[in-house]
């Protein structure tokens, strides 16, 4: 309860960061994308995860007004950095199933996007398999898609119903989940599973990543096997916008 007064403030007190982890695609060799990470910056407990604070943000009503302005930052960041650099790589940001339910979303979206002046293929929305997806919801991914902006199933794989998902929702990216990555060397599921799925990817015509690859020998797995895009403590681990400017200028 305490925790949840103090995240209320959090937002207009300037505790809210967002660190950003890179994706690379081993066969161009470079830096394709980026995802935004947010991050709370408690006074007194030092950094706090998000995997802790979401869902109290989500009980609360406030992943709407926090969702937005990870949302605006992300997007005013990565527009700063095209234009600097001169470079296209897109930005990827965390969607929570409850704001697909606030109607205004795709409003907000197009309003950030002009204010921004992000172009719209730049952009790529992450969403997790969920029960609370409706119709409606599905309504509300077809107009961000028809803006021109990219989904994509985070932790792909770990829920229910993944395969009907697809059939149902207009998706364009797979992020293959970090569990099945980790087992690739010591586990023969974890190796039939990640194949399983990067050929699902492939009948429908998806694009897909692999998450949470920490190891060469992961990797070497995952590219040897159709998986090009990788996103992991392998390459990066998720940093600051100061630290990103530089590995982004190192990428180019
Ligand atoms: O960065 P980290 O591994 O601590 O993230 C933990 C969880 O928080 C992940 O499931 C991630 O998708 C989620 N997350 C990170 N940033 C955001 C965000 O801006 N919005 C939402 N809804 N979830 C986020
Ligand atoms: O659920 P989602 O995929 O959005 O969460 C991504 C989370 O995974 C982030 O919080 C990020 O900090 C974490 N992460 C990213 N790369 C790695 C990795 O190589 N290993 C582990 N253990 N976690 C990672
Ligand atoms: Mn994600
Ligand atoms: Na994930």
């Amino acid at each position: 309860l305490e925790m949840g007064n103090h995240l209320r403030q959090a937002m207009t007190r300037n505790e809210l960061e967002i660190v950003y982890q890179p994706q690379v695609d081993c066969e161009q060799g470079r830096i394709v994308g980026v995802e935004a990470l947010l991050r709370w910056k408690h006074p007194t407990k030092g950094y706090i995860s998000p995997a802790e604070f979401i869902p109290l943000a989500e009980e609360m009503g406030l992943i709407i007004p926090i969702g937005e302005w990870v949302l605006r930052s992300a997007c005013a960041q990565m527009e700063a950095w095209h234009k600097q650099m001169g470079i296209s790589v897109a930005l990827s940001v965390n969607l929570s199933v409850r704001q697909l339910h606030d109607e205004r979303l795709v409003d907000k979206v197009r309003l950030i996007l002009e204010e921004t002046g992000l172009e719209p293929r730049f952009l790529e929305m992450e969403i997790t398999e969920n029960v609370a997806m409706k119709d409606e919801q599905l309504d509300v991914l077809r107009e961000l898609r028809s803006l021109g902006i990219a989904i994509s199933v985070d932790d792909f794989g770990t829920k229910y119903s993944s395969l009907s998902y697809l059939k149902r929702f207009p998706v364009t990216k797979i992020k293959l989940d970090q569990s099945f990555v980790r087992g690739v060397h010591t586990d023969a599921k974890d190796r039939a599973m990640v194949k399983a799925i990067i050929s699902v990817a492939n009948y429908f015509q998806l694009n897909i990543i692999a998450e949470g690859v920490e190891t060469e020998e992961q990797a070497s797995f995952l590219v040897e096997n159709g998986c090009k895009q990788i996103q992991g403590y392998y390459f990066y681990r998720p940093m600051f916008a100061e630290d990103m400017l530089l590995v982004l200028r190192q990428s180019l």
